[in-house]
C-alpha cells in the first residue's frame, strides 16, 4: 500500500526553519517561523509557567483521564480570557484540543458536520494551514480580498465585497487580532461593518485568535472576538496558548461554539465531545491545567501578564525602530506600515526573487511571501536588516 502514497508539499515555514539550521553564517537572521524570541535569540519558558509547573508536580497525584472535552476548569477559564462577560457562560460550548490548530481542524470538522455545503471563506493570504486542512477535508473554500500590497493596509472594500458573496450557512474564517501573515488588521469601526455583513447575509463567524496579548494588549486584542460573539447568533472560535503562554509544544488549544440561547449548548457540547473522541479521544492535559493555574491564581496572573506585555511591548519597539531605520535607510515613508502592524508578523512587500536574494546575500531569513517574525529582530539587527532592505531595492 505505501508504494501508492504520493508526496506532499512541505510546509515552506518549516522547511525554512530546517535551511537556516543547516546555514554555518555565524550572522545570521532568523524571520521565520512565528515563535517569540527575545533579545538574545531564546525562546525562554515564561515565569509563571515554571511556576505552575513546579506547583503541579508537587500536588498531582494522578495522570488519569479527565474527559473528552478536557477539564471544565480549563475551558471555564479560558472562555472568561477570551469572551470576558461578552456572552453568557451557558450559551459556550467548549472542548480542549491539541494546541489552536487543534481548535481549526476541530471546527472544520464540527462546520462540515452541521452543515456539508458550508464554503468556508479564507482571507488572501492566510496561515497556509488553513486551506491546507480545509483542502485536506475536501471543505469548498472561498478567498476574499484582504491585504493591499500597496498601502501594506486591509484592502477593505474588497473584503467587504468578498464577504457578501456569503450564502446563509457559509462561515468567514477571521482572525481575531494579529493577522498572519500580514500583520494587517481592522479597526473597529471595519470589524462593526464586517458583523452587520454577516448579520446580512446569514454567514457565520469562525474566530482564529492565536495571539491574545500580542498586539495591543490581552483585552484590546480580545476586543473583536467579543463583539462577533455578542452580535452573532452563533460564532465559532478557535483559540491558541502556543504563544501567550509560550507553551508551543504542549499543545494547548480550546475550540469554542456559542449558540444563540443556552437550550442549543448542551447538543454543541455533545458534538464537540463526539469529535474530539474521532480524533484523538482525550486531548492534552498538561498544558491546559499550566493554563489553569496561571490564570486562577492572582499573583501567577499577574506575572503571566506582565511578562507578556514586556514581549509584546518589545515587538512594537522592534517595529517602530525598524520603521524608522528603513525611513533614513531609503529617504522614504514607504514602510511606515510597519509600525502600524500588529502581532509577530509583518509582509514586507518584497517579491519572491528580493526574498531569495536576502537569504543568498545577507543570512536574512523571511518566508518566501515576504512575512517577517519582527521578533527575530534585536536593537543591533535592525540596523542591519534595514541596510539590506535597502541596498536590495525593496
Ligand atoms: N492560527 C494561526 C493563525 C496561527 O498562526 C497559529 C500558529 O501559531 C495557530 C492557529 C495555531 O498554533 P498552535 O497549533 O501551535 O497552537
Ligand atoms: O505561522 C507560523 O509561523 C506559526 C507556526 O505548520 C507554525 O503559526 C508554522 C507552520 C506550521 C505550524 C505552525
Amino acid at each position: 500500500m505505501f508504494e501508492s502514497l504520493k508526496p506532499q508539499p512541505a510546509d515552506k515555514i518549516l522547511m525554512l526553519m530546517q535551511t537556516f539550521r543547516d546555514d554555518p553564517r555565524t550572522d545570521k537572521i532568523d524571520l521565520g517561523v512565528g515563535v517569540y524570541k527575545n533579545a538574545e535569540g531564546l525562546t525562554p519558558v515564561m515565569r509563571a509557567v515554571k511556576a505552575a509547573e513546579h506547583r503541579l508536580w508537587e500536588t498531582q497525584t494522578t495522570k488519569t483521564y479527565v474527559g473528552l472535552l478536557g477539564d471544565p476548569a480549563y475551558s471555564d477559564a479560558m472562555i472568561d480570557l477570551v469572551l470576558g462577560d461578552a456572552v453568557p457562560r451557558a450559551s459556550v460550548a467548549a472542548a480542549a484540543t491539541p494546541g489552536g490548530t487543534g481548535a481549526v481542524r476541530q471546527a472544520f470538522e464540527l462546520i462540515r458536520y452541521g452543515n456539508p455545503e458550508a464554503r468556508v471563506f479564507v482571507s488572501d493570504p492566510t496561515w497556509p494551514n488553513h486551506l491546507s486542512i480545509l483542502n485536506y477535508l475536501k471543505m469548498p473554500v472561498v478567498t476574499y480580498r484582504y491585504f493591499d500590497a500597496e498601502t501594506g493596509g486591509v484592502n477593505f472594500a474588497g473584503m467587504m465585497e468578498d464577504i457578501a458573496q456569503a450564502r446563509p450557512g457559509d462561515v468567514i474564517l477571521l482572525h481575531g487580532c494579529c493577522h498572519n501573515p500580514t500583520g494587517a488588521n481592522l479597526n473597529r469601526v471595519e470589524w462593526q461593518a464586517v458583523i452587520d455583513s454577516m448579520l446580512k447575509t446569514g454567514a457565520l463567524p469562525m474566530v482564529d485568535l492565536a495571539y491574545q496579548g500580542f498586539g495591543d494588549g490581552l483585552e484590546a486584542d480580545a476586543e473583536a472576538t467579543r463583539m462577533v460573539a455578542a452580535a452573532m447568533p452563533e460564532t465559532l472560535i478557535a483559540a491558541s496558548c502556543s504563544k501567550n503562554f509560550g507553551i508551543y509544544r504542549e499543545r494547548t488549544g480550546l475550540l469554542m461554539a456559542i449558540s444563540a440561547d443556552a437550550s442549543k449548548t448542551p447538543l454543541a457540547r455533545d458534538t464537540l465531545a463526539f469529535l474530539n473522541r474521532q480524533n484523538y479521544s482525550f486531548p492534552p492535559d498538561h498544558g491546559a491545567r499550566v493554563v489553569t493555574t496561571i490564570l486562577t491564581d492572582p499573583v501567577l496572573r499577574a506575572d503571566w501578564a506582565s511578562e507578556l506585555e514586556e514581549t509584546r511591548l518589545s515587538m512594537l519597539n522592534l517595529r517602530q525602530q525598524l520603521a524608522d531605520e528603513l525611513r533614513q535607510q531609503t529617504g522614504s515613508d514607504r514602510f511606515a506600515f510597519l509600525a502600524q502592524h500588529r502581532g509577530m508578523f509583518s509582509r514586507l512587500g518584497a517579491s519572491p526573487e528580493k526574498v531569495e536574494q536576502l537569504r543568498a546575500d545577507n543570512g536574512i531569513y523571511m518566508v518566501g511571501d515576504s512575512r517577517m517574525n519582527i521578533a527575530g529582530l534585536n536593537s543591533k539587527t535592525v540596523p542591519i536588516l534595514a541596510r539590506a532592505i535597502a541596498q536590495a531595492g525593496i
